[in-house]
């Protein structure tokens, strides 16, 4: 029979989201939660920590090898980038490239309008035929719309954002992009590289505190959003190298047993004293992985610049006929 009278509970997307992970063994949330206004902020501030080398060494490659990048990638292009947020990185290409060709045309994507804000501001009046087409959406549901946009295209990826991906995860991803582009268009990834083990621990470690911070507002994000009850103390951020499978994992630790209740979600949720939350897996790539990935992807790998340390890469795949 029907309960036509037992009214339907629609779940909030985030809700959706915590009863999967928290009902999984080992618990899990999934990264993309970070990324609310105060976890967009959080991580802004956390590309600007001593110990978090990877956003400043992306950059400094930029300003040493942006000419070349960008002379590489062809004549007329057109920037298109998946995640942009501020794109604070990706102005030194567009310099370099309003040194090649007349006009140029940028399509920044990004999810948090605040930060598309950001972009056109820092980026308007500052070169005279530059024309920023910012775009409001989740950049993996924004691929069917890239073959619409003119010229030949230029697709940024960068921030090691690929490295958050899980390895099939990332080559169905590339698949996608390649598929929403022409023969001709090229992709830019950013890889952050295996280094030694003391320097990833550290940036993922930070004196300050900041990347405890980012990590523990999943759990603020559910309390603010889906009545959770978390107590922030009552957690501590854990994030390891994981040698075997080439990634830096974060967790966060229950410091004791306790039952927490998640009032959209109309339950508890029991954690044993030490049980794990595992929040993101930050995957750290080499050479042979990234030419076996934008292989797998169908992308030919034509050139990639690295800097002095090796540490972050930069790797341009072209979509062939
Ligand atoms: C966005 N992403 C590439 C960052 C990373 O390094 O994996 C997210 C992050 N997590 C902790 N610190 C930074």
């Amino acid at each position: 029979m029907t309960a036509y009278n037992s009214p339907a509970v629609v779940l909030s997307p985030i809700a959706e989201e915590v009863l999967q992970g928290l009902s999984a063994t080992p618990k899990r949330l999934p990264p993309k939660l970070f990324y609310d206004a105060a976890g967009s902020h959080l991580f802004e501030q956390i590309t600007e920590l001593p110990e978090y080398y990877p956003t400043r060494t992306e950059r400094a490659i930029f300003e040493a090898c942006g000419g070349e990048i960008v002379a590489q990638a062809g004549n007329n292009l057109t920037l298109i980038e998946l995640g942009a947020g501020s794109a604070s990185k990706t102005r030194i290409l567009i310099e370099a490239l309003a040194t090649r060709q007349l006009r140029v045309g940028f399509y920044p994507i990004d999810v948090s309008v605040a930060a598309l804000k950001q972009a056109v501001t820092g980026l308007n009046g500052h070169l005279p035929h530059l024309r920023v087409r910012p775009m409001v959406a989740d950049y993996s549901r924004s691929l069917p719309h890239l073959s619409a946009l003119p010229g030949r295209k230029l697709v940024l990826f960068i921030g090691s954002t690929i490295g958050n991906f899980e390895p099939q995860e990332a080559v169905q991803f590339l698949s996608r992009v390649r598929r929403s582009l022409q023969p001709g268009d090229a992709v830019l990834v950013g890889f952050d590289m295996v280094k030694s083990p003391a320097l990833l621990h550290a940036a993922y470690n930070d004196g300050q505190g900041v990347t405890a911070q980012f990590n523990k507002n999943i759990l603020a994000r559910i309390n603010r959003e889906a009545g959770g009850r978390f107590d922030l103390n009552a957690f501590q951020h854990v994030a390891f190298w994981n040698a075997e499978r080439s990634r830096i994992e974060m967790h966060l630790e229950s410091q004791m047993e306790q039952d927490v209740l998640i009032e959209d979600l109309g339950r508890q949720f029991h954690f044993a004293a030490g049980e794990r939350i595992h929040t993101e897996n930050s995957y750290k790539f080499t050479s042979h992985i990234i030419s076996r990935l934008l292989h797998q992807s169908g992308l030919h790998l034509e050139k990639y610049w690295r800097d002095e340390n090796e540490w972050f890469c930069v790797a341009m795949g072209r979509i062939s006929t």
